[in-house]
């Protein structure tokens, strides 16, 4: 069984708040990342032309650090683009934008997430519809993303953000219709403590498609500074064989660095204790 690493939301400084991370500035984030004893960096990007790929990598040498996963919640938030937008040309756009990322994570990190880019349910379209449009866009990235090894996760996110895919049991409902093995969920425990029956219980059942996970507390901060049960969600973890990322998506607040800093400082010891049990 794989071991669990931990990351860090960063954006490029000029990314708009639309980009939900914890650091803004790809070197200094990296820089400070690695300080605080983080494993890897999540990349928000609107598109693969936000970032040099030769720097990237040369600081990914230098502070020693891997990319943890590519998320797209710009290219829904900043630029209007989804997989369900009823637009033919925007979905092509969709697809254009997704192409660039997808190659960017064949050479970093192999995972791009789709968050709130999977779309929403719109004015006067069906359930039906959504879910079709949701389904064909999947299948285009996947096989595209099939040939750079990369696999497409997409996110359940809670009711009030969006109104399609909110729970664990409904990304799995909808996965099983894409018909791919490069497509997964990921699991954002903030999300699923508004949206999941129970938390540890939904990671099992759910367990064999969970490919990435996302940690923030019950009220969006650091891991441990809410009322969510964190060992729960590791025993859930450990019962389901799950390695790879858990990757810290919080409120920065007035301090981000503070923040950061708590969350690590919360999770480390709980990812140390579960890669020494291995
Ligand atoms: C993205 O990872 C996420 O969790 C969303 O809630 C951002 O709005
Ligand atoms: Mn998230």
């Amino acid at each position: 069984m794989e071991t669990l690493k931990t990351a860090v939301t960063i954006a490029g400084e000029n990314a708009k708040q639309s980009a939900f991370v914890v650091w803004r500035g790809f070197q200094e984030s990296m820089k400070k990342a690695s300080e605080y004893g983080y494993d890897g960096v999540e990349l928000a990007l609107k598109g693969a032309d936000d970032i040099d790929a030769g720097q990237l990598r040369a600081w990914l040498r230098e502070y020693s650090l891997e990319v943890s996963c590519i998320t797209t919640g710009q290219v829904f938030a900043d630029l209007g683009l989804c997989f369900t937008h009823p637009d033919p040309a925007m979905r092509k756009k969709t697809i254009v934008v997704f192409n660039g990322l997808i190659d960017l994570a064949g050479e970093f990190g192999g995972i791009v997430n789709a968050g709130r880019t999977r779309g929403f349910q719109g004015p006067g379209q069906s359930r039906e519809e959504t879910e079709k449009l949701f389904v064909d866009t999947m299948q285009t990235l996947c096989d595209r993303a099939v040939k750079q090894q990369v696999q497409l996760i997409i996110e359940p996110v809670n009711r009030y953000e969006i109104n399609f895919i909110n729970s664990l049991d409904e990304g799995v409902e909808v996965l099983r219709k894409v018909q791919r093995n490069n497509c997964g969920l990921h699991a954002d425990i903030f999300h699923m403590n508004i949206e999941d029956d129970k938390i540890g219980e939904s990671l099992i059942r759910n367990g064999e498609w969970v490919k990435y996970i996302h940690f923030a507390d019950s009220n969006r901060l650091a891991p441990g500074l809410g009322h969510l049960d964190f060992d729960e969600v590791f025993q859930a973890l450990k019962t389901i064989h799950y390695g790879g990322w858990v990757s810290v998506e919080i409120l920065p607040g007035n301090n981000p660095d503070e923040m950061a800093r708590k969350a690590i400082q919360f999770i480390k010891p709980k990812v140390v204790a579960y890669n020494s049990s291995l």
